[in-house]
């Protein structure tokens, strides 16, 4: 297998994410599924899905649209845990529809709370078990680490806050195409950091380069950094900020040694930037990040686990 055949479908699917983000930012503009303004909700998900419900919730509420939380569905304490939250509306996202945990979650609140799931594949058992459902087909991927599809579901939440990721699909165009620099080919660490919704694009970050790289990543909110995790920070690592940077911070990496990304591009293009550097870095490790190891596009779990 050639550099350019490993990651084939990765490679594709980063890199359409400019295009795939229009059709989500229109598609958000032309449908009203989602809760409204005021409603109590919680957004629920697993791995990449449930990074992606963070940086919604975050948004959401800091925008002024009602109380939102995220849980991964593994502990989500919602309605059937916790009379106390009362949630109106419960958000799932998920590519397959098929993943365990979820559709565990949405079968108990059957008849209890509306439900609404974002998905990928429209066929999938998920959509007879939501009360609605949002599908981005055209968003869904081969590839078992998901890149545009996270991203696309995060553009249509956000658009349909009024956020105008205009200058998100134009800094992507140019992340995803971009040469990754040797240094961040060859560094030996990565920290991502984020703040408010970017917090969520902070975890997903360090799960890509973890999936795809079986690489060391770490992911905070970045004013808990200073509080431990900087100690990892050493010449030949990199921390990486993705939006609001906190005063101070730059000072105290460049101190510590470690190479510091803050571009001040939009956190969504940044994200995609680190899809990009996550396939080339895997590539020269020899790894396809199309089968990465030890998982599946979907974890189901046994029954009888
Ligand atoms: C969730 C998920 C992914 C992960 C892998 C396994 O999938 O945990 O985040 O990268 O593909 O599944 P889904 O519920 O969004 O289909």
């Amino acid at each position: 297998m050639t550099d350019a055949t490993r990651g084939a479908f990765m490679d594709e699917e980063l890199t359409s994410q400019p295009e795939v983000w229009e059709r989500a930012i229109a598609q958000a503009h032309a449908e009203e599924l989602l809760p409204a303004d005021g409603q109590r909700v919680a957004v629920i998900g697993c791995g990449t899905s449930w990074f992606m419900a963070q940086s919604y919730a975050a948004a959401r509420e800091a925008a002024g649209k009602g109380l939102t939380d995220s849980f991964a569905a593994s502990e989500a304490f919602v309605n059937t845990n916790s009379e106390a939250r009362n949630y109106d509306v419960v958000i799932a996202i998920t590519r397959s529809g098929t993943t365990t945990e979820v559709l565990d979650l949405l079968t108990g609140l059957q008849g209890k709370v509306r439900t609404v799931a974002l998905i990928g594949d429209v066929e999938s058992p998920i959509v007879g078990l939501a009360d609605a459902v949002i599908g981005l087909p055209y968003a869904d991927e081969q590839s078992v680490v998901q890149t545009r599809f996270a991203t696309s579901v995060l553009v249509y939440l956000l658009s349909s806050l009024g956020v105008d990721l205009s200058q998100a699909v134009e800094d992507a165009r140019i992340a995803v195409t971009a040469d990754v620099p040797q240094e961040l080919l060859d560094a030996e660490q990565f920290t991502f950091l984020g703040r408010g919704w970017t917090v969520g694009l902070a975890h997903e970050a360090g799960l890509k380069m973890r999936e795809a790289v079986q690489g060391w990543t770490e992911s905070y909110p970045a004013m808990e950094y200073r509080h431990g995790p900087i100690s990892i920070a050493a010449p030949g690592r990199v921390t990486w900020l993705f939006g609001e940077e906190p005063e101070g911070l730059r000072d105290d990496v460049a101190r510590t040694g470690a190479l510091y990304i803050n571009t001040g591009k939009h956190p969504l293009a940044e994200l995609a930037r680190v899809h990009k550097v996550t396939l080339e870095r895997a590539r020269v490790r020899g790894l396809n990040p199309d089968l990465p190891r030890n998982l599946t596009r979907s974890v189901i779990l046994d029954a009888t686990v």
